[in-house]
C-alpha cells in the first residue's frame, strides 16, 4: 500500500507510465542565455524586494537578503557598556569559533604547528552542517580529471564570479585534502578493486564526488572529532560568541561568549581568530525550509561585519532543488544531489521531465520554480505544499537492484520510516535554502579584511562565486580550515596581544542609529533560531 494520499497517486501513475521512454530520453542544457532567462525570471535571488541595502559600516551600499540586513541592523546581544573585558577566561594562540569540520581542521593544523588552539561551539562539538552532508566532497583524483577542469567547473557553476586565487587553491589542495581524510579514516565508498567511487553533481564534466554513502559528513565527522579529542584540543560547548574583540589598532584580539545555560559572558582572548560559524539557512530566507542544522543563523556574518569584515556576494542564496516537500514532518530536508549524479530524474505532475538534472543548482532550482509556480504542473500535498517528482526507483531500473541500499541507505531509512519505500516510489521534492553562496571575503590564506581574523568555510565567500556547486563545499572546508589554521598558527608567533575593546561595536550602533535603522528590539546575533511566529516554516512562496 502507498504511503502517499489518494490526491497525490494519479500523478505517480503518469509518473509510471512514462518512466521506460523518459529513462532513454536526453534533455540538452540550456544555452547560456536560456539560464539567464530561468535565472532572473524564477530564481528567488531575482525575487523584486528580497534584499536590500546594508546602511552602516564597512558594507554599506551591499545588498544582502532582508532577513540578513534585519541582523545587521540589531543591536549588540551584550551592551558594551556593561562588559568587563577583564573577565577572561582563556588566552589562547589561536581561537577557532565553530565546531563543523571547518573549525575542527583549522584547529587540528593549528595544534599541528605548536599553537595553544581552543575551539568554541555554540551547541555541541559536531553539530553543524558538515555532518548533514549526504552527497560527498569533489576532487579531482580520477583518470580523465584534472585540477583545471575542476577549476574550469566551478568557474562555470559560478557564473564565472568566483575570485580565481581562491578557486585555484580549491582545486590543487583537492587530492591531498582527500588523502589526508582517507589517511586520518574516512571511509570513503570504493569500487571492487579499492579504488575511490565517484558520482556526477550537476555543472561537472567529470565524476568528482566521493561519497562515504549518503552520509558523508556525518562520517568525516566521526574522524575529525576523534583526532581533535585524540590531540587533547580544549573544546568549549554551548558558548556563542557574540561579539569580536578589536585592539588598539583594530586588529583582532578575541571573542566575547555567552554561556547558553547561565548566560554568563566571558571573554577569550586571543593572538588570532578563525570564524568557522558556518551558514544561514535558520534564517528561512524569503520563508523557504532549509536543509540546515539548527544553528545555522548567521553569527559570524553578523559578527564579522560588525568588526569590520569585508562581505561578497551575500546577494547570492543557493536553493537545493531537491529538498523533501512530502511528508511534512520532513520539509525541506535534503535529498542528496548525487540521487541525479544516480539517474533519478525530475518530473512534474503530468508525468514529464522539464530540465537536464546535471544542470547546476540554481538552473535546476529556477526550472522547478517555474514548473510549479509559472507552468501549474506541479503536485499538490494535503496541506497545499507543491512540488514534483523525484523518480528514484528509476535508480534501480538503470544502475541496478541493490543501488538504492548501497548508496542511499541513509535516505531509504529516512523515508521508510514514513511508509515511503523509495525503490518502489518517487520522492516529492522542492526546492530548500541550502547554502550562502558568499560570506567574509577571504584572501588563500583564509584571511579576512580584518588583520589576525581569519574564516573558514561556509562563513567565508568568494570561492563559490554566485553558485556553489555539490561536492565543493565539504572540499572548501578543509581546504580552507587548513590554510587558515597555519596561517593562524604561524601568525601568532610573532604577535605581542593587544589590549581587547568593544569601541566597534559601540560606532557600529552610533552609524546604524543615525542612518536611522536601528532596530532596537532585535539582538544579533540570533544564536538560536526564532520558530514563535508564523515566518517559519510551511510559507514557501510558489
Ligand atoms: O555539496 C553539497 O551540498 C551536496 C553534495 C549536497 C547533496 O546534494 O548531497
Amino acid at each position: 500500500m502507498s504511503a502517499y494520499p489518494e490526491s497525490m497517486q494519479a500523478s505517480i501513475r503518469k509518473l509510471e507510465e512514462t518512466r521506460l521512454t523518459r529513462a532513454r530520453e536526453e534533455i540538452p542544457m540550456l544555452s547560456l542565455k536560456g539560464r539567464q532567462e530561468l535565472l532572473q525570471k524564477f530564481h528567488p535571488d531575482y525575487r523584486e524586494g528580497g534584499r536590500r541595502e546594508i546602511k552602516a559600516g564597512v558594507n554599506k551600499g551591499e545588498r544582502v537578503p532582508n532577513e540578513l540586513a534585519d541582523l545587521f541592523e540589531g543591536r549588540s546581544y551584550l551592551r558594551p557598556e556593561a562588559i568587563d573585558l577583564t573577565r577572561v577566561r582563556d588566552e589562547v594562540d589561536v581561537l577557532v569559533i565553530g565546531g563543523g569540520g571547518g573549525g575542527a581542521s583549522a584547529a587540528l593544523f593549528a595544534a599541528e604547528l605548536g599553537a595553544r588552539t581552543l575551539i568554541t561551539t555554540k551547541l555541541r562539538f559536531g553539530d553543524s552542517n558538515t555532518i548533514m552532508a549526504e552527497g560527498g566532497i569533489q576532487a579531482a583524483v580520477g583518470e580523465f580529471d584534472s585540477p583545471a577542469l575542476h577549476y574550469l567547473d566551478t568557474m562555470g557553476g559560478g557564473g564565472f564570479h568566483n575570485l580565481p586565487n581562491l578557486v585555484s587553491a580549491l582545486v590543487t589542495d583537492a587530492p591531498m585534502i582527500l588523502e589526508w581524510l582517507a589517511r586520518l579514516g574516512v571511509m570513503f565508498d570504493r569500487n571492487e578493486n579499492g579504488g575511490l567511487l565517484a558520482s556526477f553533481a550537476g555543472g561537472q564534466c567529470r565524476r568528482r564526488v566521493h561519497s562515504a554513502a549518503d552520509y558523508t559528513g556525518m562520517e568525516i565527522m566521526r574522524v575529525m572529532r576523534d583526532d581533535v579529542y585524540n590531540r587533547g584540543i580544549e573544546i568549549l560547548e554551548f558558548s556563542p560568541a557574540v561579539d569580536l574583540l578589536l585592539d588598539e589598532q583594530g586588529r583582532c584580539a578575541g571573542a566575547l561568549f555567552v554561556h547558553l545555560d547561565t548566560q554568563e559572558y566571558f571573554v577569550v582572548r586571543s593572538k588570532t581568530v578563525i570564524l568557522a560559524t558556518g551558514g544561514i539557512g535558520r534564517l528561512h530566507i524569503q520563508g523557504f525550509p532549509t536543509t540546515n542544522h539548527y544553528g545555522a543563523t548567521a553569527d559570524g556574518l553578523v559578527i564579522g561585519n560588525r568588526a569590520g569584515a569585508k562581505i561578497i556576494f551575500m546577494d547570492a542564496i543557493q536553493f537545493h532543488p531537491t529538498g523533501t516537500a512530502y511528508p511534512e514532518q520532513l520539509l525541506g530536508l535534503l535529498v542528496s544531489e548525487a540521487f541525479r549524479g544516480w539517474s533519478a530524474q525530475l518530473v512534474n505532475g503530468e508525468g514529464k521531465r522539464f530540465i537536464n538534472e546535471l544542470e547546476t543548482r540554481d538552473i535546476t532550482s529556477s526550472a522547478t520554480i517555474r514548473e510549479v509556480s509559472d507552468r501549474k504542473n506541479g503536485v499538490m500535498t494535503p496541506t497545499a505544499m507543491q512540488g514534483v517528482w523525484l523518480d528514484t526507483p528509476l535508480v534501480e531500473l538503470n544502475k541496478g537492484k541493490g543501488t538504492i541500499h548501497r548508496i542511499f541507505p541513509h535516505l531509504f531509512h529516512r523515508f521508510h520510516t514514513f511508509g515511503i519505500d523509495i525503490m518502489k516510489e518517487p520522492i516529492l521534492v522542492y526546492p530548500t535554502q541550502h547554502y550562502q553562496n558568499g560570506g567574509l571575503f577571504i584572501n588563500e590564506g583564509g584571511e579576512t579584511t580584518v588583520r589576525n581574523l581569519f574564516a573558514a568555510g561556509e562563513v567565508s565567500g568568494g570561492v563559490h562565486g554566485k553558485n556553489r556547486l555539490g561536492g565543493n563545499s565539504l572540499l572548501d572546508i578543509f581546504v580552507f580550515g587548513r590554510r587558515a589554521g597555519v596561517l593562524a598558527a604561524q601568525r601568532a608567533k610573532e604577535i605581542k596581544l593587544g589590549r581587547p575593546g568593544l569601541d566597534h561595536v559601540v560606532s557600529y550602533e552610533k552609524e546604524l542609529e543615525r542612518a536611522g535603522v536601528l532596530k532596537t528590539h532585535l539582538k544579533a546575533p540570533l544564536v538560536l533560531p526564532d520558530y514563535r511566529y508564523e515566518k517559519a516554516l510551511t510559507k514557501v512562496h510558489h
